[in-house]
């Protein structure tokens, strides 16, 4: 049975990826110190359902499936956390064997502050998400390369390392001619706010590990994700992942499903051209998992653009209204002056083909999925704090 570490295992995907795994027969091991659960609490923010302890889940998960998934929870900017995972002196939190299970053959990292606004709301927010994201990745390559090089890691990325550039995006490598002379190097990256910078360093450090010590690596360049239902999360549903609706944590299209469910005037910035590459959540885990299976057998720095495809926010506010009409709400779409720094109206387009030709298949931003969000959003429409939507945090 394939060893799968999941770091970041409490977060909005770390946890559904940790089921997902578990289902399909891995041993699994998630590790995670509650950052997003305690940043929530520091800034009184509520997720729209609340969600047991991560120990809590996997004993749940056990209790219903009778998969195992171990838990370690700990701060993985310390380096001997890390280090302890892949040399023996592990200290699970919750197994039903608490001895040392080996070497992951593959590190899935999603420990990192994820959220663009809480980079850039202060100073001490700042150097919360450079700190915790770099250490923690750089933690990951001085173990893999100390212990385990074999070890496959996979890594979240984001699409907001490119930024909006004027030409077409590639898959993470650009191929320059100057003055006769051609060479393949890493796609130009120019982010958005410090937590997409994070992600940049990220890449750097991943492709310095790759480059000096033969790690091998795979980068997922994610879009925006939506949605909350997993296949895994229809057991039990005290399984389902957290799911926030507020303008720190709340990604765009969960935020526009909650805000039409409580009469919120959806908060589209700006012109609302903006354009990015969205993707399903179940599509998360089904890219996670194909670059598991098809892991890299050399030394190499893999990159995919993980999204399935492209929409401006005005189309997500239109087809949110449209699809709210349909369940008998009226929502008002209201722009308002950007509090992001960001090209409103811009070129935008990205190739994203590599995780299908790995054999992903695509779930597509239909009503039907919609619907299906709206849904579950609605069950909990009593427990929204509206105060909590829009804040107005300035770039
Ligand atoms: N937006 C609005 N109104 C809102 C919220 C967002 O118009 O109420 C706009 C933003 O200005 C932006 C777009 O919607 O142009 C997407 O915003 P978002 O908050 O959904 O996403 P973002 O801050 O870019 O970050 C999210 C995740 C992050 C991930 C990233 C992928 O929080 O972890 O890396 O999506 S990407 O955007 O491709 O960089």
């Amino acid at each position: 049975m394939s060893h799968v570490l999941i770091l970041g295992g409490d977060g909005y995907l770390g946890w559904p990826a940790a089921m997902y795994f578990s289902a399909r027969g891995y041993q699994v091991t998630v590790v995670d110190n509650y950052m997003r659960r305690n940043a929530c609490t520091e800034l009184d923010i509520d997720m729209l359902y609340k969600v047991p302890t991560l120990i809590e889940r996997a004993k749940i998960w056990h209790e219903k499936t009778g998969f195992e998934i171990k838990v370690v929870i700990g701060d993985l900017a310390e380096p001997g956390l890390m280090r302890s995972l892949f040399n023996g002196s592990i200290n699970y939190h919750w197994a039903l064997n608490l001895n040392y299970t080996g070497l992951p053959e593959t590190v899935i990292h999603f420990a990192e502050q994820p959220s663009a606004p809480y980079s850039v709301m202060d100073a001490a927010h700042a150097d919360i998400t450079l700190l915790n994201n770099l250490r923690v990745t750089n933690n990951l390559i001085w173990a893999v390369r100390d212990y385990s090089r074999d070890t496959h890691i996979i890594k979240l990325g984001t699409m907001g390392e490119y930024g909006t550039p004027n030409i077409d995006i590639e898959e993470g490598w650009l191929t320059v001619n100057h003055n006769g002379r051609e060479d393949t190097f890493l796609f130009p990256r120019q982010a958005g706010s410090l937590y997409h910078t994070t992600k940049i360093m990220d890449t750097d450090l991943m492709w310095f590990g790759v480059r000096m010590w033969d790690l091998k690596v795979t980068d997922l360049m994610q879009g925006p994700v939506y949605g909350i239902e997993t296949e895994e999360s229809l057991i039990d549903s005290r399984l389902k992942t957290i799911f926030n609706y507020d303008e720190i944590f709340g990604t765009v299209l969960n935020r526009f499903i909650t805000q039409a469910v409580v009469g919120y005037p959806l908060t589209v910035y700006g012109g609302g051209s903006q354009t990015r590459g969205y993707i399903n959540i179940k599509d998360t885990l089904q890219c996670v998992h194909m670059s598991e299976v098809n892991p890299l057998t050399q030394s190499s720095l893999r990159i995919y653009n993980q999204i399935t495809e492209t929409f401006t926010v005005n189309e997500l506010a239109e087809l949110t209204r449209e699809v709210a009409e349909e369940r008998g709400f009226f929502v008002e779409v209201k722009p308002i002056s950007n509090p992001r720094k960001e090209s409103e109206t811009h070129y935008y387009n990205p190739t994203y083909s590599g995780l299908k030709d790995l054999g992903v298949k695509p779930h597509y931003l239909t009503k039907e999925v919609m619907h299906g969000i709206f849904s579950e959003v609605e069950k909990h429409k009593a427990s929204i704090r509206k105060g909590t939507i829009f804040k107005g945090v300035k770039w």
